[in-house]
C-alpha cells in the first residue's frame, strides 16, 4: 500500500515523537513509523533526568502537565570521591534547576498527545529502505504485517536511534565518524525502595563508580560500574545493594528491584547528519555515555533545530535553515560529548590508586572542592546550556 505525507519520521523515541509535535503545532503533517510495539517502546526504562531546556520545550508544546505534577526537581546535584563529597548547587551557579522523570513516562505523554492531535504513528512498522533522497520526494519502504508499505514524503526525519536504518543510509563518503568504547559498563536498576538521599549522588570509589539516582519517593534508580564481560546473572540483588552501599559510603533502604540491566558505555558521533531530504537527529546520529545525563536532553535540542528548518521551508519556500542543519547541531553535539566524557573520567575507576592518571583525576576533584568557577562549568553544562548559546 502506497501512503504520503509531508514529513515522515522513522522511530518513536523521543526525537520522533517530540518532532511530529512540533511539526503538528506549526500545522504540518507527519507519520510516524516505529518497529516495536506501543507496550514496548512505553515500558523501555532508560534515561531519567531531564535539563531545564527540554522541559521548557515541551511546556511549549504542552505536554508537561502529568511531568510537573509527578517530576522531582532538582537543585543540585553530589560529586564524591573516596568517601569526600561536593554539592553543586544548580541554583546558585546557574539560576537553574534539572526535573527527575523517567524516559517511559516522557514517551508515554508524548504518544499520547500524538493521538489526541491526530498524529499517526503506525507501530509494528520496521523501515527497510529510503530512496529518491535527492528529490523532493524521498520514499521511506516499510513493512506492516508482513506486508510491504511505501511513504511518500517531503522530507524524512531519521529519529530511529543507534541501530537505526537512517545512519546506515547516509553516503559512506559523506561522514566521518568518531568513537570511544569504553572499557566499562553501567549496570542499573530499579527497586521499591524509599530513597535515602534527597539529590543525585556520582560516587568515585576505588572499586568503581556508583551513582544514585531516583524515579519517586517510592523508586530508586541505581547505577554501578562494572566490567564490560560481566553479566546480571552473576549478581544476586544482595550483592548488588552491598556494592552500592560500599561505593556511596552509607546505607541504603532495600527495597524489590523489579528491573536490571547492564548498558555498555560509549561515546559516538557523525559529523554529518543529513543527506538530500533525510536529517538524522538523536541517538541515529550520537551517543553519549550516560555520565552527563544528556541523551534525551541533546536529542530533542537536535529537534529542536529540524522543527524550526523545516517549519521554515515551508513557511517561507527557503530551504536555508535545514541547509544549515548539521552546523548547527555539531556545536552542541561537541559540547555534550565533551561534558559527558569529562564526566565519565571524573568519576569511574579506570587505572590503580596512585597511578599518574589517578592523581590527575583526584586533583580534578580536590580541585572541584575548592573552585566556585570549576563547580560553574561542571553546573552550567549539566543543567543544560540555553538553545540560543549555539546560534
Ligand atoms: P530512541 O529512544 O532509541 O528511539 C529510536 C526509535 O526508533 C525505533 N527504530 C525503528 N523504527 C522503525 N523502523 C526501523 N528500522 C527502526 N529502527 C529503530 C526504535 O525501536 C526506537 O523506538 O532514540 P532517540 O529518540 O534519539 O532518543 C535518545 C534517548 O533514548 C537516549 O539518548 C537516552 O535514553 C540516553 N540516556 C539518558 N539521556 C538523558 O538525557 N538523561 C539521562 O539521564 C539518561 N540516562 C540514557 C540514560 C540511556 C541509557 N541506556 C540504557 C542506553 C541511562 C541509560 C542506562
Ligand atoms: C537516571 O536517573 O537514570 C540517570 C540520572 C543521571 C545520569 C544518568 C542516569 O547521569
Amino acid at each position: 500500500m502506497n501512503h504520503n505525507t509531508q514529513v515522515g519520521i522513522i522511530g518513536a523515541g523521543p526525537a520522533g515523537l517530540t518532532l511530529a509535535l512540533l511539526l503538528q503545532k506549526a500545522g504540518i503533517s507527519s507519520i510516524i513509523l516505529e518497529n516495536k510495539s506501543r507496550e514496548y517502546v512505553e515500558s523501555r526504562v532508560r534515561a531519567g533526568l531531564l535539563e531545564h531546556n527540554t522541559v521548557s520545550l515541551f511546556d511549549s508544546l504542552r505536554v508537561s502537565e502529568r511531568l510537573h505534577k509527578e517530576g522531582l526537581i532538582h537543585l543540585g546535584c553530589f560529586i564524591s570521591h573516596n568517601g569526600k563529597s561536593q554539592r553543586i548547587d544548580f541554583a546558585k551557579l546557574t539560576q537553574k534547576e534539572v526535573t527527575i522523570y523517567g524516559q517511559q513516562e516522557v514517551v508515554k505523554d508524548l504518544i499520547s498527545a500524538c493521538y489526541e492531535r491526530n498524529i499517526g504513528i503506525i507501530f509494528e512498522a520496521d523501515a527497510t529502505q529510503i530512496t529518491d533522497l535527492e528529490t523532493e520526494k524521498p520514499i521511506i519502504y516499510f513493512t506492516k504485517n508482513n506486508e510491504n508499505h511505501s511513504l511518500e514524503c517531503d522530507f524524512v526525519g531519521g529519529c530511529d536511534g543507534f541501530h537505526g536504518l537512517s545512519r546506515k543510509t547516509l553516503p559512506k563518503e559523506s561522514y566521518q565518524e568518531y568513537k570511544i568504547e569504553y572499557p566499562f559498563s553501567w549496570l542499573g536498576i530499579l527497586a521499591y525502595a524509599k530513597p535515602n538521599y534527597e539529590e543525585l549522588i556520582y560516587a568515585y570509589h576505588s572499586e568503581g563508580f556508583a551513582l544514585a539516582s531516583m524515579r519517586s519517593e517510592k523508586v530508586c534508580r541505581l547505577y554501578l560500574q562494572v566490567n564490560n564481560d560481566d553479566k546480571i546473572e552473576n549478581l544476586s540483588d544482595e550483592q548488588i545493594w552491598d556494592e552500592l552501599e560500599n561505593r556511596l559510603g552509607f546505607a541504603l533502604n532495600r527495597g524489590e528491584i523489579f528491573e536490571k540491566g547492564i548498558t555498555p558505555m560509549r561515546s559516538f558521533m557523525i559529523d554529518n547528519m543529513q543527506f538530500g531530504r533525510l536529517f538524522l537527529a538523536g541517538d541515529s546520529a550520537h551517543i553519549v555515555p550516560p555520565t552527563g545525563a544528556k541523551g534525551l536532553n541533546l536529542a530533542v535540542a537536535d529537534i529542536n533545530n529540524l522543527a524550526n528548518g523545516i517549519i521554515h521551508f515551508y513557511q517561507n519556500n527557503d530551504e536555508e535553515l535545514l541547509k544549515n542543519y548539521t552546523q548547527k547541531c555539531l556545536a552542541r553535539v561537541w559540547r555534550v560529548q565533551d561534558f559527558s566524557n569529562f564526566m565519565t573520567y571524573l568519576c569511574h575507576k579506570q587505572s590503580e590508586e596512585g597511578t599518574f592518571e589517578n592523581q590527575l583525576q583526584k586533583s580534578k576533584f580536590d580541585y572541584l572542592t575548592i573552585s566556585e568557577a570549576y563547580q560553574k562549568t561542571i553546573a552550567e553544562n549539566y543543567v543544560g546550556l540555553p538553545y540560543e548559546t549555539f546560534a
